[in-house]
């Protein structure tokens, strides 16, 4: 009987020769991440049938030979023969590249799958794949092997009680760099499966180590988000809503806000793929909310009449899991990750959803409802103080240096040729002290700076800058005003240099300087008048000659050209340097380095100056390094004549 393959159905197809070649285009990569999609592909085809409603439980299981197999218990994959294809159910799943799995138009199938041709892309990377369609009472069994270009044909295996269907494969080592399956890869996805599919259990089992693990959630969502909020006050109930829309989007969503806290978290997820970048969806349920919220606070007289809940404010604290099931024909995925929904149509389905059932719901929860509102009129009063703090802060300033006399920190230089006048701006009294007594007292001026600001937060240093009397010397020392009062043709000097040590609180002062540049005097750094000097690194010596390095190269030059004998200073910092070396260094226009600052990426810059200001001095340091441009001028290392030292 059925005992035999069907010689008919052993056909060499190469369709799939395309996947073996270029892999990444399928699955992303070779690499872990690569072989792992190998399993998503099968899983969310499972995970679909169940989601439509047909079975209640998915096997998935490592196997010791390192091949991995998933069992569903849904209708069986059609295994009969197609006459338009020529070709058995079997094979238009697993050896074609058009159409995947889908046998009907199946309505909200897994977008996880990256082509949507899932099955066959995971025969394709394997080295043989084996499957059983328990359908209609009969055990149907199928193996394919190279990469699903060779089909061993049907063979009906006889009676049987289950239904479902069984997938096994070996991934190809010529195909990955390592095809061990990682077990806590395969959990979380699961999980993230289990989740978006209540009431179905999730059978993870390892052979390989006997571990065994269980996903189940029986209430979804809402256990999903118990768990984010575990340990957390809330103020209010978790909010469930779920419907669907005139085109056929299903949406639900569980969301609720915590007290005190002032992230917003939204996890959206569009057919079972999670939405990292958001998308329309999130679009609609951001509109839905704030629009609910605004039509009790006015119509309950919480707020005034032409006032406005700000959706911002409203989203503070809150929590919310979004998951969204778009028809096939609608589903849209955008962004260079695909990361993002981009079905338009997600927007007015999820608003008009959330908006039904929220503005129902509010009104049966005023106490709550009232609670949230209260919340977002405090925060909306908390920012608009914050912008009148900035305002009067910025007017005390100006008022500080409108009536400001020259500070006797600064030592001014002599001549009023501006544009070939410095201006060194020096960490500390004691280099303060030494670059005063080593400068060119006609062209160069000292302003030293006192140590870093200590402990201070994103807000506090901003402050302490601008609250800072050296930093309201420097304004009226540039002589140039500042933020939309700067007038580029007013400063006082050609060049200012920033002159620190090369170790952390000299680049935390650097970097403090060149943020209030940045925010305050732009100009000054876009017409290239920003500068940070270059202390040596080392003094190479012997009786008759010095010079001095910048870097390790220099060094090296300079043993050759001293040669036998020689004796090297290393400077750890400006105050291991007396005047006079500072003098024919890091000051003197002939020998001196000096790194101009520019702006490489403006757009970039804005959005990362905060990082500045935040309490991560690492972060900061490599932000600095990476993103502002140092372009060395005035780069003369040479030697130097020891006349009288
Ligand atoms: F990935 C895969 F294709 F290999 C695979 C598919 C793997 C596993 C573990 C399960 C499945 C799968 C496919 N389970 N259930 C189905 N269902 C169908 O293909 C199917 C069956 C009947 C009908 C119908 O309209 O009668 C429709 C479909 C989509």
């Amino acid at each position: 009987m059925g005992e035999v393959y069907n010689a008919s159905n052993l056909k060499v197809l190469h369709g799939l020769l395309p996947v073996r070649e270029r892999p990444g285009m399928y699955i992303g990569s070779t690499d872990t991440v690569g072989l792992h999609h190998l399993v998503w592909e099968i899983v969310d085809n499972a995970v679909d049938e169940a989601n439509e409603g047909y079975g209640k439980n998915i096997y998935v299981t490592i196997h010791d030979d390192g091949s991995l197999e998933v069992v569903d218990q849904g209708r069986g994959i059609p295994y009969d023969y197609n006459a338009k294809e020529k070709l058995s159910g079997f094979q238009i799943v697993y050896q074609t590249l058009h159409g995947g799995g889908k046998f009907d138009e199946g309505n909200y199938s897994h977008a996880g799958g990256l082509h949507g041709v899932g099955a066959a892309v995971t025969n394709a990377l394997s080295v043989w794949m084996e499957v059983h369609s328990y359908k209609d009472g009969r055990d149907h069994f199928g193996r394919f092997e190279k990469g699903g270009s060779k089909f061993l044909g049907l063979k009906d295996l006889g009676e049987t009680t289950k239904r479902g269907t069984s997938v096994r494969f070996l991934p190809d080592k010529e195909i990955f760099e390592d095809t061990t399956w990682n077990f806590d890869r395969i959990a979380a996805h699961l999980d993230d499966s289990a989740c978006l599919t209540k009431g179905v259990t999730f059978h993870l089992k390892d052979e390989r180590s006997g571990r065994s693990q269980d996903y189940y959630y029986e209430k979804g969502l809402l256990e999903y988000y118990s768990r984010r909020t575990v340990n957390k006050v809330t103020l209010c109930q978790p909010i469930h809503i779920e419907g669907k829309s005139d085109d056929k989007i299903k949406v639900e969503t569980v969301f609720g806000f915590i007290k005190d806290n002032y992230d917003e978290k939204i996890i959206s997820f569009a057919n079972g793929v999670r939405t990292s970048d958001g998308g329309y969806h999130v679009t609609g349920f951001k509109k839905a909310v704030t629009a609910c919220f605004n039509s009790y606070a006015s119509s309950h007289n919480l707020i005034k009449k032409n006032d406005s809940l700000d959706g911002d404010c409203l989203r503070e604290g809150l929590v919310c899991i979004l998951s969204t099931w778009i028809p096939e024909h609608l589903l849209q995925f955008e962004g260079q990750t695909k990361g993002k929904l981009g079905t338009k149509e997600a927007l007015a389905s999820v608003d008009s959803i959330i908006e039904d059932k929220l503005s129902y719901y509010l009104e049966e929860h005023s106490k709550e409802t009232e609670a949230i509102v209260q919340k977002t009129i405090n925060e909306m009063r908390i920012r608009a103080k914050t912008e009148e703090d900035k305002r009067k802060e910025r007017e005390l300033l100006k008022s500080k240096i409108n009536s400001f006399t020259l500070s006797d920190k600064l030592t001014p230089c002599s001549t009023k040729d501006y544009l070939n006048n410095e201006l060194f701006i020096v960490e500390g009294d004691s280099a303060g002290g030494a670059a005063k007594k080593g400068r060119d007292p006609k062209h160069q001026a000292i302003l030293p700076l006192r140590g870093k600001p200590k402990n201070t937060t994103e807000v506090d240093d901003e402050k302490t800058l601008l609250g800072n009397k050296e930093i309201a010397t420097l304004i009226y020392t540039i002589g140039a005003g500042f933020d939309d009062d700067f007038k580029i043709k007013d400063i006082h000097y050609g060049k200012v240099i920033i002159m620190t040590d090369a170790d952390d609180d000299g680049s935390h002062i650097q970097s403090l300087l060149l943020t209030f540049f940045y925010n305050h005097m732009k100009p000054l750094i876009d017409n290239g008048h920003v500068y940070i000097a270059c202390p040596p690194l080392y003094r190479v010596y012997n009786t008759k000659k010095e010079i001095y390095c910048y870097d390790d190269n220099d060094l090296k030059v300079a043993k050759d050209e001293i040669g036998k004998g020689y004796k090297i200073n290393r400077y750890k910092g400006l105050g291991e340097m007396n005047y006079t070396q500072l003098a024919k260094t890091t000051m003197a226009k002939d020998k001196r380095r000096l790194i101009q600052v520019k702006i490489t990426d403006d757009d970039e810059c804005s959005d990362k100056i905060s990082l500045f200001l935040g309490k991560d001095s690492d972060r900061r340091k490599e932000w600095v390094e990476n993103n502002i441009d140092f372009v060395v001028r005035d780069a003369f290392t040479k030697e130097v004549s020891n006349e009288e030292e």
